[in-house]
């Protein structure tokens, strides 16, 4: 999105916003913490014999996604505001093969003594009305840019494929709220969202029987 296309941030921040050093010191944090996942999947292989890590990636929320957030949570959409209140400025997903590989992946995050993880969030254990799952850390990072370290804070979505399928469906729902039809799926989804859960147990089960073998 370019400045004249938004009305609705200052410019003084959107330039904020679309600043190399602001976008370098984002991706550099998506950068070290996808590679700490893929490390933390390395070490768990050593134990386990097979991949946690189905797959890893990040983002940096778009202007449109922090125009939207800052509106919900009542804060003026400002480059400040948006830093210091949104957690999730920048965003990591790591889908795990299995829902205990989803723990296992956290436990060994909380090993590494270069990040602080300073939230938790377990959507797993205590789903969102929505019927959305998953384990959410909210996490910093140092990065060091043109001499200086700066903790960058990042939210880590740590899920199963079977949760991510879910999500991403309702994440594609989201954008049709308000119509009567979407409310309707919004329900069925919700129960779609147990079934998900329950087919995460029964291949978490699988696999320990397979183990066993
Ligand atoms: P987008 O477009 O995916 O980025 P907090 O201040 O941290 O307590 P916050 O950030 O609202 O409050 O936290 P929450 O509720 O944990 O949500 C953070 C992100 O989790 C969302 O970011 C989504 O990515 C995801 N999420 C949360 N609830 C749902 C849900 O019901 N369905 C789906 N599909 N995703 C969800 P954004 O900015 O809302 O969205």
């Amino acid at each position: 999105m370019v400045a004249g296309e938004n009305k609705q941030m200052k410019n003084q921040d959107l330039k904020k916003f679309q600043d190399s050093s602001f976008l370098v010191k984002s991706s550099c944090a998506i950068s070290m913490l996808t590679a700490k996942l893929e490390i933390a999947n390395a070490e768990l292989f050593l134990e386990l014999g097979r991949d946690v890590l189905i797959h890893a990636g990040g983002r940096i929320k778009s202007i449109d996604s922090i125009l939207a957030k800052c509106r919900k949570k009542g804060f003026e959409p400002t480059y400040e505001n948006a830093l210091e209140k949104l957690n999730d400025m920048i965003g990591i997903r790591g889908v795990c093969a299995f829902e205990d590989d989803v723990y296992r992946m956290a436990g060994v995050l909380y090993s590494h003594k270069d990040l602080k993880i300073i939230k938790r969030k377990d959507y797993i254990k205590n789903p969102k009305s929505s019927g959305y799952r998953s384990l959410h850390l909210i996490v910093e990072i140092p990065v060091y840019f043109q001499e200086k370290m700066e903790w960058v804070r990042a939210e880590l979505q740590l899920r199963t494929p079977a949760m991510d399928f879910w999500a991403g469906v309702d994440h594609q729902l989201r954008y049709k709220k308000g119509k009567k039809e979407a409310v309707l799926i919004g329900e069925e989804l919700k129960q779609y969202s147990q079934v998900v859960a329950e087919l995460d147990q029964k291949m978490m089960e699988l696999r320990k029987r397979i183990d066993a073998i």
